[in-house]
């Protein structure tokens, strides 16, 4: 078994304890930390996805495997942070209320943050003052980033969004994204932009602020 593909069967399976190990070992045999995450880990959490939906495991296998791939990408991380000099402003990030998924958030506010941006990060679940109050604390903010990974909180990204434009507040742009989120619903809501991945989000608002 390749170095990645057993990355990915410890995620899938949640071996919390080994992930580690298997991920500084594929390292160490040279893979690339992108292909690492891409086809290892997120590969992996889509397997594990589609077998929740089929009923061939649950919330709590889904939660081991989600805890393996934290675990996993905080070895990766100094690997996939570039780390710039360059200062562009502050980002403040959350996933929207409602919505308990974190990882791919955490992943864009990793390459956002070695794009060169202090992140702000204010988790999940988070309440649409939360968001408000924080860029009133924040005025030299210049980029706020919702993310949502169930189509039952998209509402709620729609709805952050609009009283986000609402509020007066200005001087940043709003991006969104998560997996059913698309350019055309982004669109609807008015947000300034929208990326499909982590890498692209980073690169979206870089070039939002140029
Ligand atoms: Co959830 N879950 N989950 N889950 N979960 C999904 C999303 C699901 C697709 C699984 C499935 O059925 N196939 C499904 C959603 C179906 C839908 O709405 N269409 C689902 C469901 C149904 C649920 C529950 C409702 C289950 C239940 O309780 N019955 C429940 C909801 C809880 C809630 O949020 N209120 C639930 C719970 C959970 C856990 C807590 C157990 C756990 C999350 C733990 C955690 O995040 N700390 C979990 C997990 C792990 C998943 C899957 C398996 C993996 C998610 C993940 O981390 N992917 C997921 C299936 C899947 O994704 N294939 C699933 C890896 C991650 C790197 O990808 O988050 O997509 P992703 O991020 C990408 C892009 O989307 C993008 O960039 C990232 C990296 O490139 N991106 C952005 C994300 N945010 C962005 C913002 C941007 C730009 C890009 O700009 C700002």
């Amino acid at each position: 078994m390749s170095k990645i593909a057993e990355v990915a069967k410890a995620v899938e399976a949640g071996k919390m304890k080994l992930i580690e190990g298997f991920v500084a070992e594929a390292l160490e045999a040279g893979e690339d930390p992108l292909a690492i995450l891409n086809e290892g880990m997120i590969g992996a959490m889509a397997i594990v996805g589609e077998k929740f939906q089929k009923s061939e495991i649950f919330v709590p296998e889904m939660l081991v495997a989600a805890k393996t791939m934290k675990k996993g990408v905080e070895v990766l991380k100094p690997k996939l942070a570039g780390g710039t000099t360059a200062k562009l402003g502050k980002c403040i990030i959350g996933t929207v209320h409602g919505d308990l998924h974190d990882i791919g958030k955490n992943l864009v506010a990793l390459m956002i943050e070695s794009a060169g941006f202090e992140v702000i990060d204010l988790g999940v679940d988070v309440q649409i003052e939360t968001f408000i109050n924080k860029i009133k604390e924040n005025p030299d903010t210049k980029i706020v980033a919702l993310s949502a990974l169930l189509t039952t909180t998209m509402p709620s990204m729609k709805d952050t969004a609009t009283a986000i434009k609402a509020s007066g507040l200005s001087g940043f742009k709003l991006i969104v994204g998560g997996a059913p989120v698309t350019q055309e619903f982004a669109d609807q809501i008015g947000a300034d932009g929208y990326s499909p991945d982590a890498a692209s989000a980073a690169t979206l608002a870089k070039n939002l602020v140029a």
